[in-house]
C-alpha cells in the first residue's frame, strides 16, 4: 500500500477500502454478464463517487461555519473552459484506493490499463488556459481553499483531430455517449437565464413605481433553465475537495404544452432543441472567433448562472448582500465570462434594489481578472448591436459604467480626449463594439498576467492607459501545474526514484526538488534518470508505431513539441530545422564534428482551429516532411520526423515523460506563459526555448546554463520591427535556410503538388509575422549544443537533474497562495483604492 498519497489513517482507509470493495461487489451482481473493462470503469467511478459526495457534503458544511466565523473570502473561479482530461487515476491516487483496485481488476481478469484508458478525456477546453483551470481546481482542494470552479457542460467538448494524409479532419468529441461518468446532478440547484427581450422603465411621472432603484428591469424575450452537475476534485492529501459546477441548459418548459394541446408537435419540441444548443459545443480559440451569437450566449448563460448561485448562496448564509464583496471573489479566467460585473449589477441593482454605488463597490470588490493573450486580435470584442438584441439591460449596464468612467478619466485628464477615446468601453472607431477586456479591467481591483514578462509587457503595451489609470490593479502571478498529475500520475518511475532521493513531501511541497541539486553529479543519479527516460520512451515508441505505423528508435533524442499549432508557437520553425538537418546530414554524413550525427526523433502534436488555414498547413507540411525523411533509407534511420494526432491530456500524460528535448520556441513577447514548458521540465526533459513567458522564470530558477536558451528577445523583436524586418535579405545571406525554404517551396516534399507549400514559403519571405528567419540560425546554432551535450550522457543526465531541481516553484500550489494573498484575500482590498 502506498502511504505517500492519501494521509488517511489506517482505519479510516481500511472503512473505505470496505465500503469501495462492498459496492463494487454489489455493481457487479448487477452485471448481466461477465465484466468487461467498459463496466469496470463504470463501476471503479461509481464506487469513488459515493466517497467523494460524503466528501462534498463535509466540505460544504465547513465551509458555511469557516464563512461565518472568520471571513474567509470564497473563491468562485468563472472559466468557460476546463481541461481536466480523465479523472479515475486522479480518483484513486487521491483517495489512496489505487492499489486496493487494482487488485479487484486481477482477480476479476481484467486488464488495469484496460480500465484507465476506457475513460475519455472531459477535454472541455481548447489548450493552456483551460488546463490552467483544471490545476488550479486540484490546488484549490489540496490548500483547502474555499472555492467552486464554474464553467459549462458541453455536450461536444474540444473535436477529435485525425489527420489522413496529414489532413486535419476534426469529428466530434462525444465524451458523455454513456453518460457522465463522474458528474452528480443536482436537479435542486437550477436558475432561469434570459435572453433578448426589452428593458422596460418601471417609473412612472418621475416616481418609483417599484422600490426598484434603477427604474429599469429586463422583461427577457426567451428563457432557459441552468442545472447545476457537480464534478468534484478530491485533495490528495486531506479530505477536502473542491468542486467544479457546470451549467446545462434545459428548456424553460420540458414542452411547450399549448403546442401539443393545439397538436403542433414539432413547435412543442423546438424550445428543447434551442435551449440545448447553448451548451452544444465548445468554440474553438481561432483567435478572430468573435462575433458569434451562439458563442455570446454561452457567456452569458455562464456568468448569469453562476452568479444566481453565488448570491443565493450568500444569502442563505449571511442574509445580506452588503457583505457579498467581503466574503465572494470572482475571477474572470480571461474575458470570456467579462459580462459577470454587467450581470452582478443586474442582479444587484434591478433585481435586489440596491444603489447604484453600493452595488459597484461590492462587484469591484468581488470582480477580479487574468488576462492571457496580449495579441490584439485575440482580444474579444462584440458588436453593440448583437448585445443590444440579446443582453439589452446588460448593454445599458455597459454604458452606464461606461459613462461614469469616462467623466472620471476627464476629469483627472481634462486635456486629453483622446484617451478617453483609447480606454472606452466602447470602441467607436468602426461598427461600434464592446471592449471586454476594457470592461474587465474597469470592474476589477486586480488585473493580472501569467508570467512576468507577460506581466510588464501587457502594462507597456494594451493596457498602457488603464496603468496610467489605476497602476495599484496590475500584478503578476506566474502560472503553476499541479505536480499530483503531472509528476506522480504521468510519471511514476521518476516519482518512485525522487521518493528515495528526496523523500516524499515534494508532491505537496514542490520547493523540496531543490534538494535533488546536490546529487546532480551523482553518477548513479544520473544512470536511474537516464533508465527511467528510456522505459518512458520505449513506450512511447510502442505508441507511436502503433497509431502511425512510424518506428522510432527509443535511444534517439526525443525531440518534442506539443501545443495547440499556431503561427506565434513557430512549429513551421521547428520543421524548417528538420528540414535543414535532413540535407546536412546528406550532405555531410560525418556531422558538424565528423563523429556522425546524433540520431533524433522529433514529434509534433496539436489542434489547429478548424478555420485556421495556416495552421492546417503546417500539420500538412510537418506530415510531408515526416513522409520523405522517414522513408529515406541513406539517414539510417538516423532522424524521423512524427507527427501524433488528436493531441490531448491523455496524450500529454504519455509524450511528456518520454521527451528529451522540450521546444518552446514562440517569437519572444508572443507566449503569455505556456505551462507545457514547466511538465517537461518538472519530467526530465530539457528545453531548448527563446526568452519568453514563464520559460524565462524557469532559466532563472534552474541556471541558464541548463537552458538552450536563443533568438532575439523581446525587445529585439521589437527593434527589427521599427527597422523595417527584411526576411528576403536574411534568406539570401544564409545559404542553408535559403535550401530549406526553396526545398519547400518547390515541392521536394509535396511532389505530388508542387505549389503546395508555396504561399506559405511566400509569406515567410515575404513578411514573417513571427520572425521565424531571424531566429533560425541561432536556432539551428542551439540544436547543435543540445546534440553535444546529448553526446555526453553523464553532463546530459546531471543537466536533466539540476533541471528537475529548479522546477519547485512551477507548482499550482504556489500560484493559487499567491493569488490568495495578492487577489483574493481580504486584504488585497485593503491596497488600492477601488477606484471609478
Ligand atoms: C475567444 C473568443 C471566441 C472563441 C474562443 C476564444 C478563445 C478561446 C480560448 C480565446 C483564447 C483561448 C485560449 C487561450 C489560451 O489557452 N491561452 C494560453 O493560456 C495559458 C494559461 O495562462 C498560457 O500559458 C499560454 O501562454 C496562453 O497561450
Amino acid at each position: 500500500m502506498n502511504d505517500t498519497t492519501s494521509p488517511l489513517d489506517t482505519d479510516t482507509r481500511d472503512a473505505l477500502q470496505n465500503a469501495v470493495l462492498t459496492r463494487f461487489k454489489l455493481l457487479a451482481a448487477q452485471q448481466p454478464g461477465p465484466l468487461d473493462a467498459r463496466a469496470a470503469l463504470r463501476m471503479a467511478a461509481e464506487a469513488c463517487r459515493d466517497e467523494l459526495a460524503t466528501r462534498w457534503a463535509n466540505t460544504q458544511k465547513a465551509d458555511a461555519v469557516r464563512g461565518k466565523l472568520a471571513p474567509c473570502r470564497r473563491v468562485h473561479y468563472l472559466s468557460m473552459e476546463f481541461l481536466m482530461g480523465r479523472a479515475l487515476g486522479n480518483a484513486l491516487a487521491a483517495l489512496g484506493i489505487e492499489p486496493l483496485l487494482r487488485s479487484i481488476m486481477a482477480e476479476q481478469g481484467i486488464e488495469w490499463t484496460d480500465v484507465l484508458e476506457g475513460e475519455s478525456d472531459a477535454a472541455l477546453g481548447n489548450g493552456g488556459l483551460g488546463r490552467l483551470a483544471a490545476c488550479f481546481l486540484d490546488a484549490f482542494a489540496e490548500l483547502e481553499l474555499p472555492s467552486f470552479g464554474y464553467g459549462l457542460r458541453y455536450r461536444f467538448g474540444m473535436f477529435k483531430q485525425a489527420t489522413p494524409d496529414g489532413v486535419q479532419v476534426e469529428t466530434a468529441d462525444d465524451w458523455l455517449r454513456d453518460g457522465g461518468l463522474w458528474d452528480i446532478e443536482r436537479t435542486a440547484i437550477e436558475y432561469s437565464i434570459g435572453f433578448g427581450g426589452r428593458v422596460e422603465s418601471t417609473r412612472t411621472s418621475g416616481r418609483l413605481e417599484t422600490d426598484r432603484s434603477s427604474g429599469r428591469q429586463w422583461v427577457p424575450a426567451e428563457r432557459v433553465r441552468a442545472r447545476a452537475f457537480d464534478f468534484i476534485v478530491p485533495a490528495h492529501h486531506g479530505a477536502r475537495v473542491s468542486t467544479l459546477r457546470q451549467w446545462q441548459a434545459l428548456p424553460a418548459q420540458a414542452v411547450d404544452f399549448q403546442a401539443v394541446v393545439r397538436g403542433d408537435y414539432a413547435a412543442a419540441a423546438k424550445p428543447e432543441w434551442q435551449a440545448e444548443s447553448l451548451n452544444w459545443v465548445l468554440y474553438p480559440d481561432d483567435s478572430h472567433g468573435a462575433g458569434r451569437e451562439l458563442r455570446l450566449r454561452q457567456e452569458a448563460f455562464l456568468v448569469s448562472a453562476s452568479l444566481q448561485d453565488l448570491l443565493q448562496r450568500h444569502l442563505a448564509e449571511f442574509g445580506t448582500l452588503d457583505s457579498l464583496g467581503r466574503h465572494n471573489a470572482i475571477h474572470l479566467n480571461d474575458t470570456h465570462p467579462a459580462l459577470a460585473p454587467a450581470e452582478l449589477m443586474r442582479l444587484l441593482v434591478d433585481d435586489h434594489g440596491m444603489k447604484w454605488d453600493d452595488a459597484w463597490r461590492i462587484t469591484r470588490e468581488a470582480v477580479s481578472y487574468t488576462n492571457h493573450t496580449l495579441m490584439p486580435e485575440a482580444l474579444e470584442t462584440w458588436p453593440v448591436a448583437l448585445m443590444e438584441s440579446l443582453l439589452p439591460r446588460h448593454l445599458e449596464i455597459i454604458y452606464d459604467i461606461n459613462y461614469r468612467f469616462l467623466a472620471d478619466v476627464r476629469a483627472r485628464f481634462p486635456d486629453d480626449e483622446e484617451l478617453a477615446k483609447r480606454v472606452s468601453l466602447i470602441d467607436e472607431s468602426g461598427v461600434r463594439h464592446v471592449r471586454m477586456a476594457a470592461l474587465a479591467v474597469v470592474a476589477s481591483h486586480r488585473v493580472n498576467g501569467v508570467a512576468a514578462l507577460h506581466s510588464q509587457l501587457m502594462v507597456d503595451t494594451i493596457f498602457a492607459d488603464y496603468a496610467r489609470l489605476f497602476p495599484e490593479r496590475f500584478h503578476n502571478v506566474t502560472n503553476g501545474v499541479t505536480p499530483r498529475r503531472w509528476l506522480q500520475q504521468a510519471n511514476p518511475g521518476l516519482s518512485t526514484l525522487l521518493d528515495a532521493r528526496i523523500g516524499k513531501d515534494w508532491r505537496r511541497n514542490l520547493d523540496g526538488l531543490k534538494a535533488l541539486r546536490a546529487q546532480a553529479d551523482d553518477p548513479a543519479l544520473g544512470q536511474s534518470l537516464g533508465l527511467i527516460k528510456f522505459a518512458n520512451k520505449a513506450r512511447l515508441a510502442e505508441r507511436i508505431l502503433c497509431e502511425t505505423g512510424i518506428r522510432v528508435d527509443s535511444r534517439s533524442l526525443f525531440d518534442v513539441q506539443v501545443k495547440r499549432i499556431h503561427e506565434y508557437k513557430r512549429q513551421l520553425l521547428n520543421l524548417l530545422h528538420v528540414v535543414a538537418r535532413y540535407q546536412a546530414m546528406l550532405a555531410d554524413p560525418a556531422g558538424p564534428d565528423g563523429k556522425g550525427w546524433q540520431a533524433r526523433t522529433v514529434i509534433i502534436a496539436g489542434k489547429a482551429a478548424s478555420a485556421y488555414h495556416t495552421a492546417k498547413q503546417i500539420i500538412r507540411l510537418a506530415h510531408d516532411i515526416g513522409r520523405v525523411i522517414n522513408a529515406d533509407e541513406r539517414l539510417q534511420g538516423r532522424l524521423k520526423l512524427v507527427f501524433l494526432p488528436n493531441y490531448g491530456v491523455s496524450l500529454a500524460e504519455a509524450i511528456i515523460p518520454a521527451a528529451d528535448l522540450s521546444e518552446q520556441i514562440s517569437t519572444a513577447g508572443t507566449e503569455a506563459s505556456g505551462t507545457g514548458n514547466m511538465k517537461f521540465a518538472l519530467n526530465g526533459a530539457l528545453t531548448i526555448g527563446t526568452w519568453d513567458g514563464a520559460t524565462i522564470e524557469m532559466a532563472e530558477a534552474i541556471g541558464e546554463s541548463d537552458v538552450f536558451v536563443f533568438g532575439h528577445r523581446a525587445d529585439g523583436i521589437e527593434k527589427l520591427r521599427d527597422l523595417g524586418y527584411l526576411p528576403l535579405w536574411i534568406a539570401q545571406q544564409n545559404p542553408a535556410l535559403h535550401a530549406v525554404l526553396d526545398a519547400i517551396g518547390r515541392g521536394v516534399f509535396s511532389p505530388g503538388e508542387p505549389t503546395r507549400y508555396k504561399a506559405l514559403i511566400d509569406d515567410l519571405i515575404g513578411r514573417d509575422r513571427y520572425f521565424l528567419l531571424a531566429d533560425f540560425a541561432d536556432y539551428v546554432a542551439a540544436q547543435q549544443r543540445v546534440d553535444a551535450l546529448y553526446a555526453q550522457p553523464a553532463r546530459w543526465q546531471a543537466a536533466v537533474a539540476r533541471n528537475i531541481a529548479g522546477m519547485g516553484g512551477f507548482s499550482a500550489d504556489r500560484t493559487i497562495r499567491e493569488y490568495v494573498t495578492r487577489v483574493w484575500s481580504a486584504d488585497s482590498l485593503a491596497s488600492g483604492t477601488p477606484h471609478a
